[in-house]
């Protein structure tokens, strides 16, 4: 299989943590949206990562369809999301909230970072970092809680919420200065001692 995109993307990570936690071999192609536009375009025709190429060369899009895939195939006793009722229900909800603070703070970070700087209407930013800080207050209430966001062992919600607390400290560093997230930062640092985690932290180079 063939992972399309840069850890550096939230997406991108997350889906490659899930590979590695699930020991699915693959390889990565570090593509950028913003350099390699053309190569993206011919794998996901909205030039964005993270696809996913599987071996027959069937292509997935978007990381819950990824991810939902790689947990069919890899996930047979339903660890990392409960199979049904209640408690998939509680994964999925922290679980979303992990994914809508990625797409808050890389929407955050294309505001600030891409455009001229007369062009960025601040009051829009101001409720796009606020998405963001909500969110992590509701992890963080979440993280305090135990020793996972929620049940006894690691889910796809930590896996969300670690990804999406190392992609602001690095893109966004700004949402989280004046706020620190305790919980979450313990979590994380438990999280970054796993192979799934450390072998995927984007490394600038
Ligand atoms: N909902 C998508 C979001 C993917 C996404 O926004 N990826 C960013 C990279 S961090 C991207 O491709 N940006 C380029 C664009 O949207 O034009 C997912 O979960 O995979």
């Amino acid at each position: 299989m063939d992972l399309i995109g840069r850890n550096l993307s939230p997406f991108v990570r997350r889906t490659a943590v899930i590979l590695k936690l699930l020991d699915l071999p693959y390889e990565q192609r570090g593509l950028s949206t913003a350099d390699d536009t053309e190569e993206i375009a011919k794998i996901n025709p909205v030039v964005r990562v993270p696809s996913l190429v599987l071996d027959d060369g069937e292509c997935l899009i978007d990381s819950n369809a990824i991810i939902d895939h790689l947990l069919e195939v890899g996930d047979p006793d339903h660890q990392l999301l409960p199979a049904a009722g209640a408690e998939r229900r509680a994964v999925l909800h922290l679980a979303a909230i992990g994914h809508g603070v990625m797409e808050k703070a890389v929407a955050s970070s294309y505001e600030r970072n891409r455009r001229p700087k007369e062009k960025v209407f601040d009051e829009w930013v101001s409720m796009v970092d606020g998405q963001v800080q909500g969110g992590m207050a509701a992890l963080e209430q979440a993280a305090s809680k135990g020793d996972f966001l929620h049940g006894d062992h690691l889910t796809l919600a930590d896996v969300n919420a670690v990804v999406a607390l190392d992609f602001i400290a690095i893109a966004v560093r700004y949402l989280v200065k004046e706020t620190p997230y305790p919980a979450l930062a313990a979590l994380a640092g438990r999280c970054g001692e796993l192979p799934a985690f450390a072998e995927t932290a984007f490394k600038p180079g």
